[in-house]
């Protein structure tokens, strides 16, 4: 029998393989890769490993950071674990019929080289099963402009944390919209907030991960 329970506290405990050295208290266990491997053999099909291991996982590590239990080093340790069984899944995720949620465009706006509320942001939204277009940061207006054309429907996620680069999300949504593009936006970042995304047009606001994809999967199920 699969063990999806395993799987998902081995990635909330980032334990990623055998050898890893964290956490401590399992060493010599094995991890999250091992795990992923095991159900595969067993007869689980890849998206029962995704949706019920590695996603249910995420969703604990989301919420627990979301009320503050948990803080940025443990997230980043479980999206490793995350990415050590998608190691393994991807090839086999391709070869079957699963469909991701959706696209997930993700920058940090022109101007702006803070990266690692943006990284959190994409690899949690990953983590709950969308495909993710990490456009890296100091991301242009052309180039969010050009990514959503080659992605009808693709969710546009930006993210600022300079009070100065704030417009350049404005200047995006407006671009997109003279492109005759009708992607969704999300914006995030420390000094955004519901009342700044309303004033440039953005279609969500979240202040976290998890409110992010509890709103994007909303807005795409209406
Ligand atoms: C780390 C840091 C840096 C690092 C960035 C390293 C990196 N790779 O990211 C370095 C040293 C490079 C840096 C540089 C600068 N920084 Co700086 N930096 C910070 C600092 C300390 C932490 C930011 C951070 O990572 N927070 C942790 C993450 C997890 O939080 P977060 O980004 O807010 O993301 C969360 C949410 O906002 C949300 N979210 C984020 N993005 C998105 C996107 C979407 C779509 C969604 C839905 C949600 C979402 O989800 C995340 C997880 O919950 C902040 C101070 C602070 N305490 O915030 C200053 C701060 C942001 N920096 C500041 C400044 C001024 C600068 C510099 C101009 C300094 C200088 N004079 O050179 C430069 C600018 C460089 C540039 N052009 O971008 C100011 C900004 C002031 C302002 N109001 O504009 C701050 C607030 C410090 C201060 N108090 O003055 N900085």
């Amino acid at each position: 029998m699969p063990d999806f329970q395993a799987i998902a506290e081995a990635l909330i405990a980032g334990k990623t393989d055998k050898d890893a050295r964290y956490p401590p208290k399992l060493v010599g266990q094995p991890g999250v890769k091992e795990l992923v491997q095991a159900a595969i053999d067993d007869g689980a099909t890849p998206n029962d490993v995704l949706t019920q291991g590695l996603i249910a996982g995420m969703e604990v590590i989301g919420q627990r950071f979301r009320d503050s239990e948990i803080f940025v080093p443990e997230v980043l340790i479980a999206a490793k674990a995350m990415h050590a069984g998608l190691d393994i899944l991807r090839p086999l995720l391709a070869e079957s019929d699963y469909k991701a949620h959706g696209t997930f465009i993700i920058g940090t706006v022109e101007g702006d080289l803070h990266d690692i509320g943006k990284n959190l942001v994409a690899m949690m939204v990953e983590g709950a099963g969308f495909k993710v277009i990490d456009l890296g940061v100091d991301v242009s207006v052309q180039k969010f402009v050009e990514t959503a054309k080659e992605n009808p429907g693709a969710i546009v996620g930006m993210s600022a944390l300079l009070t100065t680069t704030m417009p350049a999300m404005g200047k995006t949504i407006q671009a997109l919209k003279e492109a005759g593009l009708d992607n969704p936006t999300i914006i995030g970042g420390a000094p955004t907030t519901q009342k700044f995304a309303d004033e440039i047009g953005a279609s969500l606001f979240a202040a976290d991960p998890t409110t992010a994809i509890e709103k994007i999967k909303a807005l795409l199920a209406a």
